[in-house]
């Protein structure tokens, strides 16, 4: 396992895109953004740096699993001289989905307006956050819900997959739209950012996924409670540093998830 050194961290370079320019904003309007971790020391520390030129008025959370590279300790280190940085510590590697849970859970106790997640592996670009914030309450256009980045929208899309990524990524985005009834064109990827008020009328207790068909059902869920959806282009690019944590088992896991998830869909069961 690579150990953490601060000096073969990437330097920063912050393409020139404007950082969210919010009003002041009142801690009712505040933004939690969300990371679940494991194993990220070779992103985390550059990741967190960029959050916070994209939204220097957030919050973070970082929800990890015990990682053995140190990521929580990172994440303490820097809590103790950042007050926007809260760490989350869980005991063991207990799944995506229920990271994002009691992340989600944490914005909404803690009064956030909205939890914006991404994953920790810069697949999800920094500089589409302000992107995301802006577009789930534009001030002269249709609020919505939940705002998708999204990689199948017109300007969107996918860098650094080979083809069968690809094939198994538009795979489980149809196979979901049909058997859940979702109308959004990126059903699977985790960079969103949710308005906690429609959060907070979820029972977390009925999510079964607990990994990566987590994505998919809680569309689901929030469609039900009467969500509104929107979606904005983001380049998704394939991580470069650290190790991927989806593996095959979790790849079929996720496919059944979605599959026993539309049977409920279609005979109305909850
Ligand atoms: N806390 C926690 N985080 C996890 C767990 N599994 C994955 N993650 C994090 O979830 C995010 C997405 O995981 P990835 O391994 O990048 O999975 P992916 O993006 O679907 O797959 P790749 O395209 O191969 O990178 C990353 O920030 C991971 O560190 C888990 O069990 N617990
Ligand atoms: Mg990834």
């Amino acid at each position: 396992m690579a150990r953490w050194n601060p000096s073969h961290a990437p330097k920063s370079a912050f393409p020139r895109a404007l950082p969210y320019q919010s009003k002041t904003m009142s801690s009712a309007e505040k933004t939690l953004v969300t990371v679940a971790t494991y194993n990220e020391i070779e992103n985390l520390p550059r990741l967190v740096e960029e959050i916070f030129h994209y939204a220097p008025e957030a919050d973070l959370l970082v929800v990890d699993d015990n990682s053995p590279d140190g990521t929580g300790r990172w994440c303490d280190d820097q809590s103790a001289h950042d007050p926007r940085v809260h760490c989350l510590h869980r005991h063991g590697k207990l799944g995506l989905g229920t990271a994002t849970i009691a992340a989600l859970r944490y914005a909404i106790d803690h009064g956030y307006q909205y939890a914006l997640n991404m994953d920790a592996d810069f697949s999800h670009p920094p500089d589409r956050i302000p992107a995301l914030l802006a577009g789930i309450d534009p001030p002269d256009g249709r609020p919505v819900d939940v705002m998708i980045g999204s990689r199948y929208v017109a300007g969107g899309g996918i860098e650094g997959w080979p083809l069968r990524r690809h094939l198994m990524s538009r795979g489980v985005n149809a196979y979901a739209r049909c058997l859940l009834g979702l109308k959004t064109k990126d059903c699977s990827g985790a960079f969103r950012c949710y308005r906690t008020s429609v959060l907070a009328r979820l029972d977390f207790a009925a999510i079964r996924s607990r990994g990566y068909a987590f994505q998919e059902e809680i569309l689901w869920h929030l469609k039900r409670a009467g969500a509104r959806f929107g979606e904005v282009p983001i380049t998704f690019t394939d991580r470069r540093l650290g190790q991927s944590k989806i593996n095959a088992k979790e790849a079929v896991a996720a496919l059944g998830a979605i599959l026993a998830l539309g049977f409920r869909n279609w005979t109305g069961r909850s």
